[in-house]
This record gives structure tokens, C-alpha cells and sequence, in this order.
């Protein structure tokens, strides 16, 4: 028998604590907890509930504990970029959502003494507004960031109230822009040219390290039989989930698609031409020193605001019968810019979607059914020139696109991607985060061993993946 080990998988719109089981050339898992994670805005922003979602942490892991009293560690993953300010150990306020639009000041500061090319050059990330440099510049502007003397990261956050270690892990700390591309270290020299404190940084780990035991009191909090420790994963949410795409060769591109689609290809080697630049790709820290070479799409998050937005115009939304509502539709609908920055902040997306229509002189969507027929459509097309451009931009050959996480359950969105891309489409596993974050908390404690090839196989085999064929020739 396997070692049972806890994952803690933290999304924008959801949080789930997995019990997960890898032996040899078998996985399996299933969830103990699943919460909501819904953002409060108060006057000074739009924040993360972090306390209430701590609270559904543990709750959670307890629950793991009393199903499984041999549990063997702990991994924690969550979105990437946004962090908690810390003194002496205690958390400053409430850490902000990366939606919050305080991030405008923070660009313009940063970009006022350092180049977006040669920014580009240093850290190798796509210009996305809430990249953590930005969100610290725009904390600096704002004084917020006076008195700190700790940044950690969420799942950095979480894992040091559980252990008191502060660390930071690397695959989540590429996001932050402050790496350096070449050594994946703090950038000391751009630090300085960004006036940002070096002080506030953690020590590094590596996902697979482990980080610490838990502490005596959270030991008894959660009921634990014995010590056991917290272990580094993927801890940016994507970089868990690309672990455990089912791949079976080495030419994929992979979507990983929830509240975003990232799409792209793992390299051995950053790109960072400047075509790469001008095409928004970034050049993320993938597990086990890979590099995540991709694009954020902006996702299923036009879906759900759209959701939102209808719901709180009092309607009542059977999102099941609407998705196969949507996939009825036959007249044709509007392909609109599903990566328009316009469309990034909570507010009411159907009027966006709809005027990005009109400005585009494209037919007005003219029912329910109709806007989710074109939010689909245009997520499809994004993911499809998205696989494409990766492919073009690293030179990777693409035979097949693995479409992971909560995407995968689209059955529309899977079948238009293949037809979009002209590929076949392998969909699933749906927990993909999760998994990755058990198959390397695993393999630390020595139940599977190899590289990440090994892994996959393993998902594969346990998991087998459904295939969608293309209903059109490569396009
Ligand atoms: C997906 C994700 C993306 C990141 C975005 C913001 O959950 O982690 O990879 O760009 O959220 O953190």
C-alpha cells in the first residue's frame, strides 16, 4: 500500500484538500474538502478572504488526518503572483487580489526605470499588469509596503503558519518577475534598479524539498498521529497541474484551463526572442527546472463573471442545461479577443463581450445560449493560435494538445479546440493541479521514483485521458 499524502489546492473561484495514493505505476485520488474561495472588496480593494480560507485549510487536513491518521506529508499549491506582507512574523492586512487595480501605478513606476525589453531579458515573463514586481512597486507608491521586513507568497504564506519556515518555492517565485532567467535566483541588480527591499525575500526551495515538520500545536490542532512534514511542490498551481499532464511523447502542448487557460509547451531552455516578447509568452519555472514556455488566456472566468453577472441581475442559471444549450446553437456567433485586457477585471462581462462585438462589427450575441456558444468559440480560437504560436515561437513540434483541469469537463470547449486547432485533443485529468502536487510530495517520500516522463506515464495509466479528433486538417 501507498502512503497517503494531503494535497491543499487553492483556485481563484474554489479550494479543494485531496487525499492522494501513487504506488508503482498507480495514482488515486479523492477530495476531503472542497470550499469556496470568494474575493471581499472593501473600500481600500479587492482582497483574498486568506484568513477564512486557512480556516477551510484546516478543516480540511483534519478531515484528511481522520480518514488517513498515517498520513504521510502535506503539499501545497495555489495561484500564482500575489503574496502577504509580513513583521516579525505577523501578516500586514489582507493580502490583495491580483485583479485589484492598484497595479496601473506599479507599471508605470517600474517601467519608468526599466525597459519592458529589458525586463523581458532579465525574467523572461509575459507583461501581465499583477506580476508581483508591479503589485510591490505599487505597494511602495502607496507606502503600504512600509515596515514590512517579509513577502511570502500565498502557498508560502499558508506553509509557514503551518511549519514557521519561511521560504519561498521557485516554480511560484518565477512568477514574481524577480528572478533572474539565467540562474533562477533573486535578482539583486534589478532589486536595486526597482528599489525594492532584497530584505523581503525568503530563502529559496525546490519543489520536492522538504520544507519542515509541522509544528507541535497544528500537529495536535489537526489531529496528527505523528510528525509529519510540509513538502515544497509545484506550488504555483500551473506548474502542478503541467506535472501531471497524461503525455505519452514528448511533442504536446499543454491547457491548462480553469478561471485561465495557460497554454503553451515545457521546454529545456527559456525563449525570450523578441518575438516571443511581442507575443506575450512567458517563460515560467516549471518542476524539476523545466520551463513552462506559455500564454494566459483569459479562461473560464469570462464564463463564470458572465454567470455572475446575470445571476446578480436576478436570473437563474442551470449552467449544465445552458452549456448544452450553447452547444445547440447553429446560426454562426461572434470570435471575439478572448485575451482583450479589457476583460480582466470583475465587472459585467457580458456588456464587454458585447461591445467588443460591436466594435468588431461582429453579430451581437441574441440570446444566453448565444454568448456562451461565443465565449467558448473564442476561448477555442485563443487556445488553438495560442498552441500555435508556442509551436512556431520554440520550434517544439506539436502532434497533440493535453487540455487539463476544469476545461476538461467542457465538452464543447474540447471539441472546438481540437477543430480549431486541427489536433487531437487529450482531455482530462480534470484534478490535474492536485495530482501534480501528490506525484512530487511521492516522490519525495519514495513511493514512485524518475523524471517527470515517469510521472506522466503514471497518470496515464491510471487516468487514461479522452480523445477528441479533429473534424478539421491542421490549421
Ligand atoms: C492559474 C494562475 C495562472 C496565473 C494566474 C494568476 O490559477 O496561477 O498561472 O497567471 O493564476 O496568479
Amino acid at each position: 500500500m501507498s502512503t497517503p499524502v494531503a494535497a491543499v489546492d487553492l483556485g481563484a473561484t474554489s479550494g479543494r484538500v485531496m487525499l492522494g495514493y501513487v504506488g508503482h505505476n498507480e495514482l488515486s485520488i479523492r477530495p476531503v474538502a472542497r470550499f469556496p474561495n470568494t474575493p471581499v472588496r472593501e473600500a481600500g480593494g479587492l482582497h483574498w478572504n486568506i484568513l477564512e480560507l486557512y480556516r477551510s485549510v484546516l478543516a480540511g487536513l483534519a478531515a484528511a488526518a481522520r480518514e488517513e491518521p498515517g498520513l504521510g506529508s502535506i503539499g501545497i499549491d495555489t495561484w500564482a503572483v500575489d503574496y502577504a506582507l509580513l513583521r516579525d512574523g505577523r501578516m500586514l492586512g489582507t493580502p490583495f487580489h491580483y485583479r485589484d487595480g492598484r497595479t496601473a501605478a506599479g507599471v508605470e513606476a517600474t517601467h519608468a526605470v526599466v525597459s519592458a525589453r529589458e525586463l523581458y531579458a532579465a525574467n523572461g515573463l509575459q507583461h501581465l499588469p499583477f506580476n508581483t514586481l508591479f503589485q510591490l512597486a505599487a505597494d511602495r507608491e502607496s507606502g503600504t509596503l512600509d515596515g514590512a521586513d517579509r513577502m511570502l507568497l500565498i502557498p508560502d504564506l499558508l506553509g509557514y503558519w503551518l511549519t514557521g519556515r519561511q521560504v519561498a518555492e521557485r516554480t511560484n517565485a518565477s512568477t514574481t518577475g524577480l528572478l533572474h532567467l539565467s540562474n533562477r535566483e533573486w535578482d539583486d541588480a534589478l532589486l536595486q534598479r526597482v528599489d525594492l527591499p532584497r530584505g523581503i525575500l525568503p530563502e529559496l526551495v525546490d519543489a520536492g524539498d522538504r520544507i519542515a515538520p509541522l509544528l507541535p500545536t497544528m500537529r495536535t490542532e489537526l489531529g496528527l498521529a505523528r510528525d509529519i512534514d510540509l513538502i515544497a511542490v509545484g506550488s504555483h498551481d500551473t506548474a502542478s497541474a503541467v506535472v501531471a499532464v497524461p503525455a505519452t511523447t514528448s511533442n504536446f502542448a499543454y491547457i491548462s484551463c480553469g478561471t485561465w487557460g495557460l497554454v503553451g509547451v515545457e521546454l529545456e531552455h527559456p525563449v525570450i526572442t523578441e518575438a516571443a516578447r511581442a507575443a506575450n509568452f512567458t517563460n515560467e519555472g516549471g518542476v524539476d527546472g523545466r520551463v513552462r514556455f506559455l500564454h494566459n488566456v483569459m479562461g473560464l472566468w469570462l464564463l463564470s463573471e458572465s454567470v455572475r453577472t446575470w445571476e446578480s441581475d436576478g436570473l437563474t442559471i442551470d449552467l449544465p442545461a445552458l452549456l448544452d444549450a450553447a452547444a445547440a446553437v447553429t446560426a454562426p456567433v461572434a470570435v471575439f479577443d478572448a485575451n482583450d485586457p479589457g476583460l480582466l477585471a470583475p465587472g459585467d462581462m457580458p456588456s464587454r463581450i458585447a461591445q467588443l462585438c460591436l466594435r468588431g462589427g461582429m453579430p451581437m450575441p441574441a440570446s444566453m445560449a448565444e454568448f456562451v456558444r461565443s465565449i467558448i468559440e473564442s476561448l477555442a480560437d485563443a487556445f488553438a493560435a495560442a498552441v500555435r504560436t508556442a509551436s512556431e515561437l520554440s520550434t517544439q513540434r506539436v502532434d497533440v494538445i493535453h487540455l487539463v483541469g476544469g476545461g476538461s469537463q467542457n465538452d464543447l470547449l474540447c471539441r472546438l479546440v481540437a477543430d480549431r486547432a486541427g489536433l487531437p485533443v487529450l482531455a482530462g485529468p480534470v484534478e490535474a493541479t492536485a495530482i501534480g502536487n501528490v506525484l512530487i510530495q511521492s516522490r519525495t517520500l519514495g513511493a514512485v521514483s524518475g523524471d517527470l516522463e515517469s510521472l506522466r506515464a503514471v497518470v496515464a495509466e491510471s487516468l487514461p485521458p479522452l480523445l477528441y479528433t479533429p473534424r478539421t486538417a491542421p490549421g
